[in-house]
């Protein structure tokens, strides 16, 4: 049964960059991912892309041949992408029944919120068989202020209410928060979305006129009640790893790698390498359906990471990196000493004799 993730979200939010660290990470832990470009205005692809929509259609042709200006003419790209999902269907059924996709879409965001394309276009990939979570990425930055932050819950909100999928909403560029300078709250006020009274005395300062206006809109999210948020660093391999445990837990994937798999290098189970040279994080993600205590599930390791002590952990970091870089440099100089010494037995025996 083939998994994926729509991964949506605003103009710059860094969907097409958490496609590319997943492809990444994925392809290090030995586990299948294909990454699907479905944005048409896409022609910087960092990714090794499995499939590519501007191989069916470009938002600069849409945009010539209707006179269309930016805005429509992806309107129109995606318009056209359902009338001819055939091609898409028959792409994916190529790369296989366990094929694990990542779909790459474009930043404009009514697509995700009113436009009836994508929704489309996602009901007939669960109909061919495709188990979908929505991550939708949302840039950290928007927590920085009340009414910024107001409207990053409506569009999570909005964004979950059309797409109907399992959803996980991210603040992204977590790593830069701590440079945007000190916020109202600790972090898990804004992942958590508790108590959203909170925010009416800045929400009265920044605009008087309009506080009526900003406590019916807070409590029209808190009467949803849906609405929360993961976090990620796309460079910080332990928050990628929270994610993508927290996107397996809502597609139900469990990773069980085939017995004759060779262990991606760096696992302790590989009989190359030291155990002291990094955690079995191979065997973390196959077994996606245990309990979250890694790095990231809770979030005050989140906040002292990236905003309370940033600095002291990215030394620590540095340093472990340095000491993981000596010993396998050790490892190699004695596993190339041992070979040289194998080498030049045979014929010291000789000599002997
Ligand atoms: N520091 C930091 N920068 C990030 C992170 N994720 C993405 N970025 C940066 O954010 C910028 C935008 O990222 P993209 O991946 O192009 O964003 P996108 O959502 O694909 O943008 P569109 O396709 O235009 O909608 C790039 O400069 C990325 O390097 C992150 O986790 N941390
Ligand atoms: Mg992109």
């Amino acid at each position: 049964m083939p998994f994926g993730e729509i991964v949506c979200g605003a103009p710059g939010s860094g969907k097409s960059t958490y496609c590319y660290g997943k492809h990444q990470l994925f392809t290090a832990l030995n586990r299948p991912i294909s990454v699907v470009n479905l944005d048409p205005a896409n022609d910087n692809i960092l990714y090794p892309c499995a499939i590519d929509v501007s191989s069916l259609i470009t938002l600069q042709d849409a945009m010539n041949e209707h006179g269309l200006g930016p805005n429509g003419g992806m309107l129109y790209c995606m318009e056209y992408l359902e009338a001819n999902v055939d091609w898409l269907e028959d792409r994916l059924n190529e790369l296989g029944k366990d094929a694990y996709v990542l779909f790459d879409i474009p930043g404009q965001v009514e697509l995700s919120t009113n436009h009836d394309s994508l929704k489309r276009i996602v009901a007939k990939l669960i109909k061919i068989g495709f188990r979908l979570a929505a991550v939708h990425l949302c840039d950290a930055h928007y927590v920085t202020d009340a009414s910024k932050y107001i409207s990053v819950l409506l569009l999570s909100l909005r964004t979950m209410l059309h797409l109907e999928l399992p959803h996980i909403n991210v603040l992204s560029k977590i790593d830069l928060i701590a440079q945007y300078g000190d916020l109202d709250f600790n972090l898990d006020f804004y992942t958590e979305v508790q108590d959203l009274s909170y925010l009416e005395n800045a929400l009265t300062a920044a605009t008087p006129r309009y506080a009526a206006l900003n406590m019916a809109l807070v409590s029209l999210i808190e009467d949803f009640s849906l609405v929360g948020f993961e976090t990620l660093a796309v460079e910080d391999k332990n928050s990628m790893l929270h994610l993508a445990r927290a996107i397996d837990r809502a597609t139900g994937y469990v990773f069980i790698p085939l017995p004759d798999t060779k262990p991606p290098p760096g696992a302790i189970d590989d009989p190359d390498v030291s155990s002291a040279v990094r955690p079995n994080t191979y065997s973390l993600l196959s077994t996606a359906a245990g309990p979250m205590r890694d790095f990231g599930s809770n979030v005050q390791d989140v906040q002292e990471r990236w905003v309370d002590a940033r600095e002291q952990y990215d030394a620590h970091e540095k340093a472990q990196w340095r000491r993981e870089g000596e010993i396998s440099r050790e490892e190699a100089v004695k596993k190339n000493n041992l070979k040289i010494r194998e080498r030049n037995t045979p014929n010291s025996r000789a000599v002997d004799s």
